[in-house]
């Protein structure tokens, strides 16, 4: 027995003339110091002990192994390092079997890469998922990924993994040449025994990746190959560091030694780590994971829900009732007359007619969901679902209508939720005989698609209720986000304050279009009138004229968009807003006549314009977006800075490799941006005042990072 070389994260057992080496290092086998160590340690152990004829790599739990341990980014590296490792396994005398199940990522299928042999099982954890998602972080495969993929895979194969950063299940993993085997065994231990058994019947032999070039021997083929994704990258990447990193990695592979590549690949991975993009990002991984981390989940559980209804068939209700039914729920949709429900109805089914269209689903497999989904005109018909979302027109009155109607037919526990974007949701559970029910859900559109979920939490609503809506989120595979009741919740209120100091710019001097290419320079797929005129600045414009009783009179208030909206030029759907859109184009041009609204406008206010660099714009944009954001976090509209840039991330384009705004101030330095807020300040008090969160992380000496922990 060897089990004396065990740690507790590697487990040696000697089982015939195999070493098994298990990691078990939860909850997904990341490779921390003590996982590498105890890599190392079994290697030596399998070179020294005669009895040992070959090893098998296996991970406890879940998965083989994720990855490199995320969280020992940015701290000193301690030794041995990863690259290391793996060159350590494939120098093994005898040899080495990995066998994965679930995720193999990352360094997880560095290692794999780095055995002899690699055994796939298609049933344990769900079938393996292979992938090298470093580029999602701002890195790139940094154990040797970069030249070992390509020969295992060729240039094509290898590329297409690390820059898409997707995983790949079993079977395509053997098509690609990742791995050897495939299995239906579901007991990796057993299923890898037997396979390293197999393998020493044979007389099989120790096959290290880096000992030939593989599917690299065509080299003219390769490297044209590999010109045409240098080409394309350059044009895809918008400004990333990591993915052109990859391709001249995968240059090195063609042009070096394994050895001499392996060190050209560790310098543009250490590159990588010290940039700014890789702190971005892995914030945005480990936030994403905390923001279902809320107050009530300790003390109570999500109520179980199977059966929901959706009121609305509109477009928000069919992409609400599409994400329920492919989160596996019973859906009975609810309209006021047969037209409407016909309707509601047609709009489910494009969603899922498009995706027949694309080849990407079969007409059984719609008939299938559609199976559970019920239309109705009868609120009666609901009386036993297990929870709402009311998907109707954005109108207090007829929501609250709505809500009175629910309250008279639903079961007693029924989860009662709204999707409004900024109405007041105590006023809407009010009407009910059962405020501890109601709740707010604010999905974004095209809700079948985007990402984010904001929960709206009322004051009297129950934890359980709460709990449940995360629950719902967890199904329906959203992020979600835990927001108080506000104007605007989070996101809205955030945009408001934001798009309000775009006006400001554009009466000062900068025009509509260079703020827009300041905002993508930044890394926004689209500016802010971009977005008005995709969005429809009717909607804009019949808020403002709602709120125009009880806005500040001292506030400074920019009329520009409603000149441009009283001419019925209403962004796209009208063929010009801010914008020209001839002949239904989707990417407007500059129009003359907007410019000469906005000359007209700042005439008759009296400014004289003034130019602004790209970097002015995007230092008061950002300033203002920051600024409200202290201001929701101050308030514990949201919980923590986190959940800001969450929010951003997955609902408002903002860049993720910048890791969502208050991520991107700790980034500047709070110092810094406060600095700017205050000398705004002195040409508008009112709009430029600085959030007090802010002021007294500036004079504490903290960041906001220090909120989240
Ligand atoms: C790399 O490998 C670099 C190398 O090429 C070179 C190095 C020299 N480290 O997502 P979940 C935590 S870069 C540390 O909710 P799921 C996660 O934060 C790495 N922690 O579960 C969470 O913690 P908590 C390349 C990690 O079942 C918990 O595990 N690898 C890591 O939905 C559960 O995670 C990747 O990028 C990690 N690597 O999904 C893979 N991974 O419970 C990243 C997870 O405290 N990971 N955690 O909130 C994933 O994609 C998913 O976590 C996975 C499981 C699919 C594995």
């Amino acid at each position: 027995m060897t089990a004396e070389a065990s740690t507790s994260v590697v487990e040696l057992k000697q089982d015939g003339d195999v070493l098994l080496v298990s990691v078990n290092n939860p909850p997904v086998n990341a490779l921390g110091a003590a996982v590498r160590q105890g890599l190392m340690a079994a290697m030596e152990q399998a070179d020294a002990s005669a009895a040992v004829k070959a090893v098998v790599i296996v991970g406890e739990g879940k998965a083989f192994i994720a990855g490199a341990d995320i969280r020992e980014f940015g701290k000193p590296p301690v030794q041995p390092f990863l690259p290391d490792v793996c060159n350590r396994i494939e120098a093994c005398s005898k040899p080495v079997v990995a066998v994965i199940h679930g995720a193999a990522l990352g360094g997880g299928l560095e290692i794999a890469m780095s055995a002899h042999y690699r055994l796939a099982l298609q049933n344990a954890s769900g079938g393996a998922k292979l992938g090298l998602p470093e580029v999602s972080l701002g890195l790139l495969p940094g154990a040797g990924g970069t030249q070992r993929a390509p020969r295992l895979m060729g240039v094509n194969g290898a590329t297409e993994l690390m820059l898409s950063g997707q995983q790949i299940g079993a079977k395509a993993g053997l098509a690609a040449g990742l791995v050897d085997k495939l299995d239906d065994g579901a007991d990796p231990v057993a299923t890898g025994l037997a396979y390293a058994r197999e393998l020493l019947a044979q007389g099989a032999p120790l096959r290290p990746v880096s000992a030939t070039p593989g599917r690299l021997a065509d080299k003219a083929a390769a490297q044209a190959e590999l010109d045409v994704l240098r080409a394309d990258t350059a044009k895809k990447s918008r400004g990333l560091f990591s993915p052109l990193k990859i391709i001249d990695c995968v240059q090195a592979a063609l042009d070096l030694s394994f050895a001499e590549g392996l060190k050209f690949e560790r310098a543009q991975f250490l590159a990588c780590i010290d940039s700014p993009q890789r702190a971005g990002l892995i914030h945005a991984f480990f936030a994403e994971r905390e923001t279902a981390k809320i107050p009530e989940a300790r003390a109570a559980q999500p109520r179980a829900f199977s059966k929901i209804a959706i009121i609305g068939g509109g477009t928000m209700g069919a992409g609400i009732t599409v994400s329920a039914l492919d989160a596996g729920l019973v859906v009975t949709m609810i309209e006021r007359d047969a037209e409407s429900i016909a309707r509601g109805q047609a709009n489910v089914e494009k969603v899922y007619n498009g995706l027949i269209a694309k080849g990407r689903m079969s007409e059984e497999a719609k008939a299938a969901i559609l199976a559970r989904y019920t239309p109705s005109t009868r609120y009666d018909d609901i009386a036993d679902v297990d929870l709402v979302i009311e998907a109707v027109f954005e109108d207090l009155e007829v929501k609250k209508a709505v809500f009175k109607e629910l309250d008279r037919v639903c079961k007693s526990g029924a989860v009662l939720a709204t999707n409004t974007s900024y109405l007041d949701i105590d006023a809407i559970a009010a009407v009910t005989s059962r405020p501890q029910d109601v709740i707010g859900l604010h999905f974004f559109s095209p809700a079948n698609i985007m990402k984010l979920l904001e929960i709206v939490v009322p004051a009297k609503v129950a934890p359980d209720v709460v709990t449940t809506a995360f629950e719902l989120a967890k199904k329906m595979k959203k992020v979600p986000v835990r927001a108080g009741v506000c104007d605007g919740f989070i996101g809205n209120r955030i945009l408001a304050t934001y798009k309000q100091a775009a006006d400001y710019l554009m009466e000062d001097g900068a025009s509509p279009y260079e703020i827009d290419e300041a905002v993508r320079g930044f890394g926004f797929a689209m500016g802010p009138f971009q977005v008005t005129d995709l969005a429809g600045g009717d909607i804009g414009w019949a808020t403002r004229k709602r709120r125009a009783a009880t806005r500040d009179p001292k506030a400074r208030y920019v009329e520009i968009a409603d000149r441009i909206c009283e001419n019925g030029w209403f962004g796209q759907k009208t063929g010009r807003g801010f914008y020209l859109y001839p002949q239904g184009a989707r990417i407007g041009q500059p129009d003359p006549e907007v410019l000469a609204i906005v000359d007209a406008e700042r005439a008759r206010k009296g400014v004289t314009p003034r130019p602004f660099t790209a970097e002015e714009i995007m230092r008061r944009y950002m300033a203002a977006m920051v600024n409200e954001g202290a201001k929701v976090v101050g308030e514990g509209i949201a919980l923590r800075p986190l959940d800001v840039d969450v929010t951003f991330i997955s609902g408002y384009g903002f860049p993720r490799h910048r890791g969502g705004p208050m991520k991107w101030a700790d980034m500047q330095g709070l110092p810094k941006v406060l600095a700017d807020i205050e000398a705004f300040a002195k040409e508008d008090a009112l709009f430029w005042k600085p959030a007090p969160l802010l002021q007294q992380l500036v004079a504490e000496g903290r960041n906001f990072d220090s909120l989240n922990k």
